[in-house]
């Protein structure tokens, strides 16, 4: 269908702005950051400037996690790739898609990239947060060299092109013509669905999900994944209707902060702890962020640290028919507990620590040194995508459930018995100033050199330093991913700041311990990392710095 006569396109003149930055994941900003007058366009701008010559002719994906401002961003996307010579575009219905499915759409229709609007676990509505990122060919998070040439591209950008037209239609499936532009609006689920068949033993799950004594429950958190996990969970492995919670894509997530870990996903957490005498809690709990590609995992009265969750998945992937044939590698992200290490060790498969994001396990995967990677962060994926994949993750303990037979939590023990249990927790600092968040560090930095043998808790430290990472593949370094304490029985302290927040600096403080001996596998987690709480205190003063007590999230 003619959508519109050939359009002419006149420049429009622009101001740079100084602060198009991209942190960990794509450039996030509150919506009304974003609704500055030409805010959106000039970042978009320059992201088809650092395109060019490839971008003309080229087929690009566009969906987003359907927050606030989703649409009114498509529409600006579409007439943007129109007037810069983009020759077609794979819309999900709505404008939606979860950043795994988008992901996995580039790759299959070998796009020359995608644009994903999504600020994943940040709140979303009116006065949340939005943001948008670019992923290249192999359908993964664009690597730093891009980033900074948008960056750079941002700060002196002049002018941008953009159709003239308005009100593209967007929900209805099927071809239409924007200019010269193809625009092909797809069903946001059906492509992902076929993905997740060919990876999983689906009629296997099926026989699972159906047994009467089993029961499962999803919160989608009123983000991306509600259709997703109605279809997969609901329609096509039959779980009972009512199985996925919260499942309604709102563009204020329903005014909640779609982040899946204790804290934000209440609902989910009462239904798994719910009366424990009756034992009437589901077997089998998940929930996923906004965009679709964290995972957290549960069982009943019970929670899988996302670091197990690796280590678990890992050491049970043969029993997954993608992964039957073994695993060539397994990658974290250097915060991430090293439990996912002793799998790799046990397999005789190599292990790679990489900075934090997405982005740094890319040439990894595309490189085939690793099948799975994950982040302690509520983020798992396998080389099936170049993203996280929150459902995909979710598939894979009902697939290794299925073939067990046993209960989330005996799978955990069994896993703590042979391997060792690392007690791992992270505490946030969120929103704290700026100025407080680096002077933290700088002394913190300072103090590193002075640290090598000194004593804390009965812990020698045997390392202490900044975090620096060189890809093996293409030998890029990246600085300053985080400063490390390491001691000499295996316990780790890590101090980064986060890359994703929009207001001041969030401090996130990282902790693990190692136990080999089962029986002190039951500890509360707080209190087996104590010491190294009170350690951290002694290195960094996080309470003189932030002036707060407590941390504002553990996770
Ligand atoms: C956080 C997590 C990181 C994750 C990133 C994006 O980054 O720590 O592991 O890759 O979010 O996830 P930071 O810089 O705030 O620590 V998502 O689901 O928000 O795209
Ligand atoms: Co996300």
């Amino acid at each position: 269908m003619y959508y519109s006569k050939p359009i002419k396109v006149q420049p429009v003149k622009t101001q740079p702005f100084t602060d198009q930055k991209p942190g960990t994941s794509g450039l996030r900003k509150t919506v009304n950051h974003f609704k500055q007058s030409d805010y959106l366009q000039n970042f978009v701008q320059s992201i088809f400037n650092c395109l060019k010559p490839q971008l003309l002719g080229s087929t690009l994906v566009l969906g987003g996690d359907g927050r606030y401002y989703n649409r009114e961003s498509i529409q600006v996307i579409l007439r943007m790739a129109s007037a810069n010579g983009v020759a077609k575009v794979i819309l999900g219905q709505g404008g939606i898609l979860s950043t795994p499915a988008a992901s996995h759409l580039i790759r299959k229709n070998q796009a020359l990239g995608g644009i994903i609007l999504s600020a994943s676990h940040n709140p979303g509505g009116m006065n949340g947060d939005f943001g948008i990122k670019y992923n290249i060919s192999n359908g993964g998070p664009a690597p730093e060299d891009f980033t900074d040439a948008v960056f750079e591209e941002s700060k002196n950008i002049s002018e941008y092109h953009i159709a003239s037209i308005k009100g593209i239609p967007l929900d209805i499936l099927g071809e239409y013509t924007l200019d010269k532009m193809k625009i092909e609006i797809i069903d946001a689920v059906d492509d992902y669905a076929e993905l997740m068949i060919s990876l999983f033993d689906f009629p296997k799950i099926r026989e699972l999900i159906n047994h009467h004594s089993f029961s499962l429950c999803f919160d989608a958190m009123y983000a991306v994944t509600g259709p997703y996990a109605k279809k997969i969970l609901e329609q096509m492995l039959g779980a009972e209707e009512g199985s996925v919670i919260r499942g309604e894509n709102l563009p204020n997530f329903g005014g909640f902060h779609p982040d899946p870990n204790l804290v934000h996903a209440k609902q989910l957490v009462e239904k798994m702890y719910d009366s424990e005498e009756t034992g009437s809690a589901p077997n089998f709990g998940a929930a996923s962020d906004g965009d679709g590609d964290r995972n957290m995992i549960m069982g009943d009265y019970f929670f899988v640290t996302p670091s197990d969750s690796l280590a678990i998945i890992a050491a049970n992937a043969h029993l997954i028919p993608a992964y039957k044939k073994g695993l060539k590698g397994i990658g974290r992200s250097m915060p991430t507990s090293q439990a996912a290490d002793r799998v790799a060790k046990k397999l005789g498969i190599p292990s790679y620590e990489t900075p934090t994001g997405w982005k740094f396990f890319g040439n990894l995967l595309d490189d085939n040194r690793i099948t799975l990677c994950g982040e302690e962060s509520f983020g798992t994926g396998s080389d099936h995508v170049r993203e996280k994949d929150g459902l995909w993750a979710v598939l894979c303990w009902l697939n290794i459930l299925a073939e067990r037979g046993q209960s989330v939590e005996d799978i955990v023990r069994q896993h703590w018995a042979e391997y060792g249990r690392n007690y791992y927790s992270r505490h946030d600092y969120e929103n704290i100033p700026s100025k407080s968040a680096n002077d933290l560090f700088t002394v913190l930095q300072r103090n590193l050199s002075t640290l090598k043998g000194r004593m804390f808790n009965n812990r020698t430290i045997t390392t202490a330093d900044n975090f620096s990472y060189t890809d093996p593949v293409d030998q890029s370094v990246s600085h300053n991913q985080g400063v490390r304490i390491l001691f000499d029985d295996g316990a780790r302290i890590i101090f980064r700041l986060s890359g994703t927040g929009t207001e001041g600096a969030t401090l996130r403080l990282y902790f693990e311990r190692y136990i080999r001996n089962v029986e002190q596998h039951d500890l509360e987690t707080q209190e087996a990392l104590y010491d190294l709480i009170e350690t951290a205190e002694l290195l960094a003063n996080v309470i003189g710095y932030t002036g707060m007590h407590e941390p504002t999230v553990i996770t």
